[in-house]
Parts: C-alpha cells; structure tokens; sequence
C-alpha cells in the first residue's frame, strides 16, 4: 500500500492511504530507512511510502517513494541535510514586514532551499509599513519574476488573493519563526478553530517556537503543509552549481563567462556575472547573498565524510 504522510513525530508517521481512504499510523520497519546517508529524518511530511498494513489502522513503512519537491536545508547540529517538507506543487515563502523584521538574506536562503517545485513569496504583516529600502528590496523579487504578495493576517488586507494563489494545489508554509505562518494557516484552513499560533503557546509555556512540527492540513481545494519556523536557515549541502542556479537573474550572464559553466562567479578574470555586477545590471545585495552562501558551502562538509574518514585512519 502507498500512504502520503501528513504528520511526523518521534519516528511515528500519520499517513493517508488514497487507495482505501483510510489513516494509517506508521512506524519505519527495523526502525531505520536506509536513504542518502546525509539526510537526517529520512521521511518528511508529504512524503509517499510504501507501507505494509498489520492492522486497520496501523502499518510498517518498507520504502519512501522518489520526491518530486521538497524544502531541504542544512541541519547545523546533526550536520545532514533535513527536508522539512516533500511532494508539494509550490511553496510559500512567508516573511513579515515587523516583529521579525524583513531580512532579505533569509528569504535568499529559503530560495535556495526549494527544489523542484514553484514558489510564492508572502510579506505578511503589512499592517506594518516597510522602510522604503525594505520595500525596494522587496519588489526586486517581483523584478526577478517571482509572484509576491503583501498581505496582513490581522487585517485581513488580500488574503482572498492568496487563497486564490493556493486553489487546488499543495503548498509548503516555510519562514522564519513568528512571521505569522500558523496565523495564516488557521486563517486560511480553519479559522474556527484556531490552533497552535504563539499566543496559544505562550498560554501553556511551551517556549518560543510554536510549531514543532510539520503538519498536513486541507479544506476544500486548498492544501497547506505548516512547517515549524526557524531562526536560520542554511543552505543544504548540494553541488554548489546548483547554488548559482537559484539566483535566477545569474543565468543570463553565466552563459558568457569566460571560464565556461565551472565559473564559481566569485572573482574569476572574464566573469560576466561580476562584470553585469559592475554594470549595475545585479543587485549588490543579492550578489552579497550568494557569496555568503557560497563560502558557508565551502566549509560545510556532511558529518558522515568525516566520520568515514576517521574510520578508514583506524
Ligand atoms: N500585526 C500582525 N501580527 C500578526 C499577523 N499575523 C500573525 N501575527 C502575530 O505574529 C505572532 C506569530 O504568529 P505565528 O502564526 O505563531 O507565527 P509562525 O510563523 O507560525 O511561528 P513559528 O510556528 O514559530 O514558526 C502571533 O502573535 C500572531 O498574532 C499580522 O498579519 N499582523
Ligand atoms: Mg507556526
Ligand atoms: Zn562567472
């Protein structure tokens, strides 16, 4: 049987079964999934395993099927890559204008987390009003062809015009903690109910991070994978060719480097990123952003390396 899981935690897996309609609680059978050895938590919500029923509704997990998406990033305590959701059609970077301020370089970052699939950039909170540097920084994404919207869960200011973008389709809520990703969740899928925001947490105390876990959630033809927010967000440990290719405004230029498709565009004679940088033609900022993530990259190394490494020494 193929199950879609909708919720994980401790290793204990809620997953949807199309074929027979039913939920199924799941556990890895052995207890271990052997995947890239540099993942940590090899099933992420969304993901499609194949799973073995013992009961009507409880089953082991045999195999995870090939993602077609997933919002992967670089876990900095366990020194893996950690996917944080999988199987989604597009996913939704949500920033805020106030309280956390807008940081660009994270949004940069979270770009580079996505694979495979399409992405929506959310300002939320515009009940507050962004400098006019904030906003330029921000309209720039719309320049590079990205779909942004400004909207404000408090107000209600265009959240029909996201339900409209999120129609029919899966869709990823990632950012940073407290930019307002579980408002718009409940918002958007339940707003009854109301779970799981900060200050019903800070209600039962249970810390600063209010969603400890990636949740699948739908209503109607809308379906939202909420994903825990974090402080930072790093890169995920990849070919760092795939980095360049996330600064969508880089292509153009690559294509005329001097040194071919190896230029790393970070000082190479003859580079023609750096040259349209000279030019004015790439905005400094962004181009500051991909070089600190490009030197992150460079000192990264999966702990599995290392430990190889030693072992091989012994
Ligand atoms: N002013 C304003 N506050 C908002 C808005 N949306 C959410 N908030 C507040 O922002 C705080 C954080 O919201 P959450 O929905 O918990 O944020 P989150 O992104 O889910 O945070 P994590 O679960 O930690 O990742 C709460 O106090 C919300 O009431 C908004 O549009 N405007
Ligand atoms: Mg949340
Ligand atoms: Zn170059």
């Amino acid at each position: 049987m193929i199950g879609r899981i909708r919720k994980a935690i401790n290793n204990v897996y809620d997953a949807w079964c199309a074929q027979d309609g039913r939920h199924y609680t799941l556990r890895i059978k052995g207890k271990v999934l052997r995947l890239d050895e540099w993942e940590y938590n090899p099933l992420a919500v969304g993901d499609d395993v194949e799973f073995t029923p013992y009961s009507q509704d409880e089953g082991l997990i045999i195999r995870r099927l090939a993602r077609s998406s997933s919002f992967t990033r670089w876990n900095i305590k366990l020194e893996k890559n950690q996917t944080i959701a999988a199987n989604m059609d597009q996913v939704a970077i949500i920033t805020s204008a106030w309280e956390p301020p807008f940081r660009p370089r994270f949004l940069d970052r979270a770009l580079t987390c996505v694979h495979g699939c399409d992405v929506i950039i959310v300002m939320n909170k515009c009940d507050y009003d962004l400098t006019q540097e904030e906003f330029d920084r921000w309209a720039l994404y719309h320049k590079l062809g990205y779909r942004i919207i400004a909207v404000s869960a408090r107000s209600g200011e265009n959240i029909d015009e996201l339900k409209t973008l999120l129609e029919g389709k899966t869709t990823a809520f990632v950012g940073q903690s407290g930019v307002g990703k579980s408002t718009l969740v409940n918002l958007i899928i339940d707003p009854e109910r109301k779970q799981a925001t900060n200050s019903i947490s800070e209600k039962y105390q249970r810390g600063r991070h209010t969603t400890n876990h990636s949740l699948y959630l739908e209503r109607g033809a809308i379906a939202i994978i909420d994903t825990p927010g974090v402080r930072e967000l790093l890169v995920p440990y990849e070919e760092k060719s795939v980095l360049a290719a996330s600064f969508v405004e880089f292509a153009r230029y690559a294509a005329d480097c001097s040194y071919g498709p190896d230029c790393t565009h970070t000082g190479e004679p003859g580079c023609a990123v750096i040259r349209a940088l000279e030019d004015g033609l790439i905005d400094p900022d962004r181009y500051t952003s991909y070089l600190g993530m490009y030197q992150s990259l460079d000192e990264r190394k999966p702990g599995y390396l290392r430990n190889r490494f030693r072992k091989n020494k012994q």
